[in-house]
C-alpha cells in the first residue's frame, strides 16, 4: 500500500443502494474509478456475513493496493487483515481498538462537532469523519453538521479528516471551498448506474480544488519569503487556517507544505503520534521531550525514522 493518507475519495459499501448488482463487482467498479479507500458497512448483516464481505473485499482492495476499512468490528478487522476500523461515537472504545489492533492499523472516528473531534485528534485516532454534512438516507435522522463544521475542522484539526453525509456531485464543490481535502460518499457512488464514472467525477473535483489550492498557498509562500507577511488569516494563502503560514520543508527526502509549528505538531500532522520514532533535524536528533518546544523553520530538513523496540 502507499501511503494510506493520500487518499482523496473514500467509498463505503451500501448495498441496498444496489440491489440485483453484486457487492464485488459494484466496489471493483469504484477501485477502477480510483476509489482510495475502501470501508466496509453493513449495519444489517450477521457477522457470520461480515466476515465472509469482509475476506472478499479483503482480496479485491490487496489488487488494488488500497486500504480496506471495517465499520464497527474490530475482530472482524483483525480476522480479515483489514488495515483498519473505522467506529462511531456510540461506538467508544478508541483505546481498546488501539490496543487491540496496535500502532499500525488505521482507527477512524465519526465525529459531529468540534469537541468530538478535539477528543479523536487527542486521543490517537488516525482519521476523523465529519458529517453528515447534508442530510442524508444512509444515516437517517441525524442532523447535518453543514459545511460551516467542515471549516472548523479544518482550521482547528491536523490529523486528516474526511468530509462525508449526503455529499453529490452537485454539493461536493461547497464542501471542498469549506477545507475538505478528502470526501467520501455511499450513495451518491454506489448508487450510481456507473461508480467506476461517479468516482472519476469526485476525484476530478477533489483534485482540482487542491490544484487551486497549491497555486494559492505557493503565491503565498512567495510573498510571506519576502517578508510580507499578511494579518493575520488576511491573506488566501493562510486562509481557513488563520495565522498560520505554509511552509516547505523537506521529510525524509521529500519537499512538502506544513503549518505545524512545531516538531510534535509536525509528527501529528503526519498522523505519526503513535509511532516509535527518531527524528533528526537539520542534521541533529531531537530528544522525543523536545519535540513540543522544537520549531520547525522554513526551509527546515527533517528525517523521520520508525523503530521498532525490543524488549
Ligand atoms: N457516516 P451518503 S454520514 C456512513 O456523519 C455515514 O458520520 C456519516 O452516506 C457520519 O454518502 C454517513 O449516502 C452516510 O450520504 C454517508
Amino acid at each position: 500500500m502507499s501511503d494510506w493518507r493520500d487518499w482523496e475519495l473514500y467509498v463505503i459499501t451500501g448495498e441496498n443502494y444496489h440491489p440485483g448488482r453484486e457487492l464485488l463487482a459494484v466496489m471493483e467498479q469504484t477501485l477502477q474509478g480510483g476509489a482510495r479507500m475502501v470501508q466496509l458497512r453493513d449495519k444489517w448483516a450477521s457477522k457470520e456475513e461480515l466476515l465472509q464481505k469482509g475476506h472478499a473485499l479483503r482480496a479485491l482492495t490487496r489488487k488494488y493496493n488500497v486500504p480496506l476499512i471495517i465499520n464497527d468490528y474490530v475482530d472482524i478487522a483483525l480476522e480479515v487483515e483489514a488495515d483498519g476500523v473505522h467506529l462511531g461515537q456510540e461506538d467508544g472504545g478508541l483505546e481498546e481498538a488501539r490496543r487491540l489492533l496496535g500502532p499500525d492499523r488505521i482507527i477512524g472516528i465519526s465525529t459531529h462537532k468540534i469537541e468530538q473531534a478535539r477528543a479523536a485528534e487527542r486521543g490517537g485516532a488516525d482519521y476523523i469523519g465529519v458529517g453528515p454534512v447534508y442530510p442524508t438516507g444512509t444515516k437517517p435522522g441525524r442532523e447535518a453538521v453543514t459545511p460551516s463544521y467542515v471549516r472548523q475542522v479544518a482550521t482547528e484539526i491536523r490529523i486528516p479528516f474526511v468530509a462525508i453525509g449526503g455529499i453529490t456531485l452537485s454539493n461536493v464543490d461547497e464542501v471542498l471551498q469549506a477545507g475538505a481535502t478528502r470526501v467520501c460518499a455511499v450513495s451518491a457512488i454506489v448508487g450510481s448506474a456507473d461508480p467506476a464514472d461517479a468516482c472519476r467525477q469526485f476525484l476530478s473535483k477533489v483534485q482540482e480544488a487542491a490544484a487551486a489550492k497549491a497555486a494559492v498557498s505557493i503565491g503565498a509562500d512567495a510573498r510571506a519569503s519576502r517578508g510580507i507577511y499578511a494579518a493575520a488569516g488576511a491573506s488566501a494563502g493562510t486562509g481557513t487556517r488563520g495565522e498560520r503560514l505554509v511552509k516547505r520543508i523537506i521529510v525524509n527526502g521529500l519537499e512538502q507544505a506544513t503549518r505545524a509549528d512545531s516538531l510534535a505538531d509536525l509528527v501529528l500532522e503526519l498522523g505519526q503520534q503513535n509511532r516509535r520514532m527518531i527524528a533528526e533535524l537539520d542534521g541533529t536528533v531531537v530528544d522525543r521531550s523536545r519535540w513540543h518546544d522544537t520549531t520547525i523553520e522554513h526551509g527546515a530538513v527533517l528525517e523521520l525514522v520508525h523503530f521498532v523496540g525490543g524488549g
